[in-house]
């Protein structure tokens, strides 16, 4: 048992320890792009996990069940976002495994880019 909470304790420190590593290298890589982004933080470089559940090109809305968005402080669920260019839908289809970034924008919840997971 003693092991096991050393174990559990270490890897929490790990976990720590990568994060803020992950943090501090996208805050440099953004630096120049943070400039030009109101809402811009550190995390905002970050992509995350998403499959395609509906595209709507109707209303120019897309479903995604998606992993963790860090800079959205969001939590994986499956809802349904806006896109910032309508064009963005001709590249994807239901069942797309993606990456994406998402980002607030006048109170909704905007797509700004969506590349094919490797
Ligand atoms: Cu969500």
């Amino acid at each position: 048992m003693k092991n096991l909470k050393t174990l559990l304790i270490l890897t929490a420190m790990l976990a720590s320890a990568s994060s803020t590593f992950a943090a501090s290298h996208a805050g440099a890589s953004m630096a120049t792009d943070n400039a030009k982004k109101e809402s811009a933080t550190a995390a905002a470089a970050d992509m995350a996990d998403g499959e395609i559940r509906k595209v709507d090109m109707a209303t120019k809305k897309i479903t995604i069940k998606h992993g963790e968005i860090k800079n959205l402080d969001m939590p994986g669920m499956t809802m349904v976002f806006q896109v910032k260019d309508p064009a963005m839908l001709d590249k994807v289809k239901a069942g797309d495994k993606i990456r994406f970034k998402a980002e607030k924008s006048n109170g909704a919840i905007v797509v700004t880019e969506i590349e094919p997971a490797k």
